[in-house]
């Protein structure tokens, strides 16, 4: 009997063991996590069975390798699970409580909130969004997942190979290669995005030029015309800050040439800019034209820069100037002679560079790019690899290489880069756009969840192009873009050669004074928006937050994305439709309607709401037609004060460019107000920096439920507001600024 129940046990423990076997040879049943590693507390790393970490390639999203503090505890949660999705392609799966709702993915056309997606990471040249539903023109393998209680956490694929994730049922990231996943656990959205700015590093402070608002086209030709644009802003008192050159200013399209009938003389050209306060950026792109006298292809060739076919030829595909030759970015010689050619480039004046059709986008190519099995030879620590492992940071590689070439060109001045690729933690490096859109309401209603998922994905600088790239669109559309677009975190107006003109004044007196008002409110909001910028490169926030990020426990705000917070203090509630305006679920707590400069959005569907938070001060500039003007004589703070009585708000300063601040020549003020009886005083909570604060006039403006009061004072002292003057303050606009 005994010998019988022994045989039986032998033989289910044989069963058991056969089907595991079975189960792990087909591989249709997913693993926990092999190798792990603790990174800090609740992050980790995690390797599919079987897999040494150094059999994978280094991680190119994180800014350094992160330090292993120990090993991974069975109680960590969310754990990943490894195997082989339904095609066979490595994939590791996470699952998710219900309620969950999942985002992040970069740059994706649609809706902000992702559950129910399933998105390829491939970064390609996307004319009008011709691809719904994948990432465009950069990769993102990245998910943020709010959970019911508003607790969270991150997941991030770390492997740079073409990369699905399917968001159908739970997380499940899948690749044609091993990769690791990183996993970020939090109390919060808020925490996870400052872990993940830990680990892939957060976006340099940009130049606060870069902030104002930016005119493109394709392309404004010869030089003449781009002074003519410049005037126009100018006389017409549009507040404007940089002016764009496209691809039609080279000579022949070959980089870093000039042509010599539409831009015989740059400097000349960006001098008469200066003057009147405008900076410019140039567009550079990767591919090299592939003629012999041409000195960067010639440079090129003697340096052995160029990306290879697989049998070991230089690599040429069909862009703009014909067959061109593209430079390896992987390797380090390559990335520095690129660097190098910039110090001429720069020497005219430019201020900034726009690195375009860096996917790379290859014409008259089956992929659209060049052939997955060219082979980019690698160095220092990257290794050599295939297109296919290096197609995603192609983008990401050229632009660091543009930016050390102008900060070396320009070693006093912090560089801007605008690229159209990048890979996630390519924030580093380069703001972005969101390509060529088209003008039309649905791409409108994008340009504000795009912006707001790249936000979520690492990147807090982007903008779509303001009033749509492909077509011409009509004026209604243009005026409702600015109001929007002006908002966002990048502003720039940009469209398609071909198109009609599309200036802010290109649609006539209406939309010109609806554009102005729309950049005006931009110009004013600048010392609040420098601050989140600074906030942003200090702690890895976006700029342009959703608004589930007030109260990430209310359910109702987790699909919200026509509207918006720009830091925590600003909600926007922009008019996205044509004819209706959604409605935004309420937010907890007293936010109160400020108009900026006059502006009125019950009468002018233009210019979103704008609320201020009750307990919030946010600080103001005067409205400037550009940079180069002081904007904080006077300085304004807007007061709401919460149900305490109580409010607290944060200003920025410093040079606006340069790097003192990094030597502690920079202001940052905490404001605080507190209500005592009848009054309300306001002054100084806190100062760090060396700066020298301005003698300045400070103007308070309290706002209440009944109306406004403004009182003037010296910030170094008590402002005191008599708040029995209210009652005396004709009250107009309820709830509004009359200023
Ligand atoms: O350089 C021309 C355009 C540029 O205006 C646009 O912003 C980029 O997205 N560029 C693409 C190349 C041609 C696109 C058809």
């Amino acid at each position: 009997m005994a010998d019988t129940k022994r045989q039986l046990n032998v033989l289910a423990k044989i069963t058991t063991a056969s089907v595991l076997l079975l189960v792990i040879v087909s591989g249709s049943c997913s693993k926990l996590a092999g190798k792990s590693q603790l990174l800090a507390d609740g992050i980790a790393r995690f390797y599919a069975p079987g897999i040494e970490p150094n059999q994978l390639p280094l991680s190119m999203a994180l800014e350094n390798e992160p330090v292993v503090i120990g090993s991974v505890d069975k109680s960590f949660r969310p754990m990943p699970s490894f195997g082989k999705d339904g095609l066979g392609r490595y994939s590791a799966k996470i699952k998710i409580e219900d309620g969950t709702s999942l985002y992040g993915t970069g740059e994706v056309a649609g809706s902000l909130l992702r559950n129910g997606k399933a998105i390829a990471c491939w970064n390609k040249d996307c004319f009008g969004y011709n691809r719904l539903n994948d990432s465009l023109y950069q990769s993102h393998p990245w998910v943020l997942a709010v959970r019911k209680d508003g607790t969270a956490f991150g997941v991030l694929a770390d492997t740079t190979y073409k990369c699905w994730v399917n968001l159908v049922n739970g997380i499940e990231f899948s690749s044609a290669e091993n990769f690791p996943v990183i996993i970020i656990n939090r109390n919060s959205p808020q925490e996870v995005l400052t872990a993940l700015a830990n680990l892939i590093g957060k976006m340099p402070l940009p130049p606060r030029w870069s902030l104002g608002y930016h005119q493109c086209r394709w392309s404004y030709y010869p030089a003449s015309r781009v002074m003519e644009i410049a005037n126009g802003f100018r006389s017409r008192n549009i507040p404007c800050d940089v002016i764009w050159m496209d691809i039609d200013y080279m000579d022949g399209f070959r980089i870093f040439t000039f042509d010599k009938k539409g831009f015989p003389n740059p400097a000349e050209l960006n001098d008469a800019l200066h003057k009147m306060g405008f900076k410019s950026i140039w567009m550079i792109d990767p591919g090299v034209k592939a003629e012999k006298g041409y000195f960067v292809y010639d440079q090129g060739c003697s340096g052995d820069h160029w990306v290879k076919t697989a049998d070991g030829k230089e690599y040429n595909g069909k862009v703009w100037p014909g067959d061109c030759a593209f430079p390896d970015f992987t390797r380090p010689e390559t990335r520095k002679w690129w660097a190098g050619l910039y110090k001429d480039f720069m020497a005219t004046g430019i201020d900034g560079v726009w690195n375009d059709m860096d996917e790379p986008a290859v014409f008259k190519s089956a992929t659209g790019t060049m052939p997955l099995d060219n082979v980019h030879r690698g160095g220092g620590k990257l290794p050599q690899g295939t297109h296919a492992q290096y197609h995603n940071v192609y983008g990401m590689l050229m632009v660091r290489a543009t930016r050390e070439g102008i900060l070396t060109a320009n070693p006093d001045k912090r560089p801007f880069v605008l690229t159209r690729a990048n890979f996630i933690g390519g924030h580093r490096y380069a703001a972005t756009w969101t390509g060529d859109n088209t003008s039309d309401w649905n791409h409108l209603e994008d340009s504000v969840s795009m912006a707001l998922n790249l936000g979520l994905s690492g990147q807090p600088f982007s903008g779509p192009d303001i009033g749509g790239f492909c077509e011409d669109g009509d004026g209604k559309l243009f005026a409702r873009w600015m109001g929007v677009g002006a908002l966002l975190p990048f502003a720039r107006g940009h469209t398609c050669k071909g198109n009609m003109d599309k200036e802010p004044w290109s649609f006539g007196e209406n939309v010109e004074r609806s554009c102005r008002a729309a950049l005006e409110r931009r110009y004013r909001l600048l010392p609040y928006l420098y601050t989140l910028f600074y906030e942003a490169s200090v702690t890895g926030l976006p700029v342009m937050r959703p608004l589930f990020f007030a109260e990430p426990t209310n359910l109702k705000l987790r699909s919200e994305d026509s509207a918006f917070l720009l830091g925590g203090d600003l909600l926007v509630e922009p008019q996205l439709k044509e004819s209706s305006k959604e409605t935004v679920p309420e937010l907890t707590g007293v936010w109160r309607e400020i108009s900026l400069v006059g502006e009125n959005p019950a009468k002018d569907a233009n210019q979103p709401v704008l609320k201020i938070r009750s307990g919030a001060i946010i600080p103001l500039g005067k409205v400037v037609q550009n940079t180069t003007e002081d904007s904080l004589d006077p300085l304004t703070l807007l007061v709401c004060l919460d149900e305490n009585g109580l409010a607290e708000g944060t200003l920025y300063e410093d040079a606006g460019d340069g790097f003192g601040y990094r030597k502690g020549r920079y202001l940052l003020t905490k404001y605080a107000a507190r209500k005592i009886g009848e009054k309300v005083i306001v002054e100084i909570l806190s100062k760090q920096g060396k700066m020298q604060r301005a003698k300045r006039k400070t103007i308070v403006k309290l706002i209440t439920a009944n109306g406004v009061i403004t009182t003037e004072g010296d910030e170094t002292k008590q402002i005191v507001i008599d708040s029995t003057g209210l009652l005396q303050v004709e009250i107009k606009t309820k709830n509004k600024i009359a200023i």
